[in-house]
């Protein structure tokens, strides 16, 4: 990216480049080198379930910025946190992904996803055509209220550890433990591997 700042024909009618701006360039090369790993959690239960999660996936991939490297398995799931029987089932899975995006850009970004499936937002914990949450951003912890990392209920939920599992048997969830282990925990009363439906990788 700098090279074109000092070598070729010099053209006297081009300014020379102050040293900050090249060092700008320089920092923002370094990120771009450095993708960190995300794992997101999808869930749905309104609409066409497997349809809006593999829109999802592919509106992730088409980020700049974004690769989708891994998509788990379905879970069919039951609504957890909710008074039973009162909505509809839903449709889990985990993405994990490799991105230069901040927490914060990605966290924007996962927001106009769920908008473009006319998610909307009047009920805590209401049925949602899609919902994408951030569970871990590389080993990142944050307080932050409006993106808490890592997410501050996966540990305890099987519809996020199940698919995490399948995807990274190995995973940790910063500052809890194992997935493996906290699955064990949780179990996984409440949800089923759909095995006959699939999401795809995007090419
Ligand atoms: N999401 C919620 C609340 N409850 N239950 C299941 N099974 N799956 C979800 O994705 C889910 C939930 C809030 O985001
Ligand atoms: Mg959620
Ligand atoms: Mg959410």
């Amino acid at each position: 990216m700098t090279a074109s700042f000092t070598q070729g024909p010099i053209d006297p009618t081009v300014q020379p480049v102050p040293a900050s701006v090249v060092a700008q360039v320089d920092a923002a090369d370094t990120t771009l080198q450095n993708p960190k790993r995300a794992v997101l959690s999808l869930g749905s239960n309104l609409g066409n379930r497997l349809e809006i999660l593999q829109g999802a996936i592919d509106a992730l991939e088409d980020t700049p910025g974004v690769r989708v490297k891994a998509v788990s398995p379905v879970y069919e799931t039951e609504p957890w946190g909710v008074e039973p029987g009162s909505q509809p089932s839903y449709y889990n899975a985990v993405v994990v992904l490799k991105t230069t995006l901040p927490p914060s850009s990605l966290l924007e970004r996962a927001h106009a996803v769920e908008e473009a499936f006319n998610r909307v937002r009047d009920e805590h914990w209401g049925p949602r055509t899609l919902d994408v949450d951030i569970v871990s951003y590389a080993d990142v912890t944050s307080d932050d209220p409006n993106l808490t990392l890592p997410h501050p209920r996966a540990h305890e939920r099987a519809f996020v550890l199940a698919p995490w599992h399948d995807v990274d048997p190995g995973a940790q969830l910063p500052g809890r433990g194992t997935v493996a282990d906290l699955l064990r925990a949780v179990t996984r009363e409440g949800v089923e591997a759909r095995g006959d439906l699939e999401l795809r990788l995007p090419e």
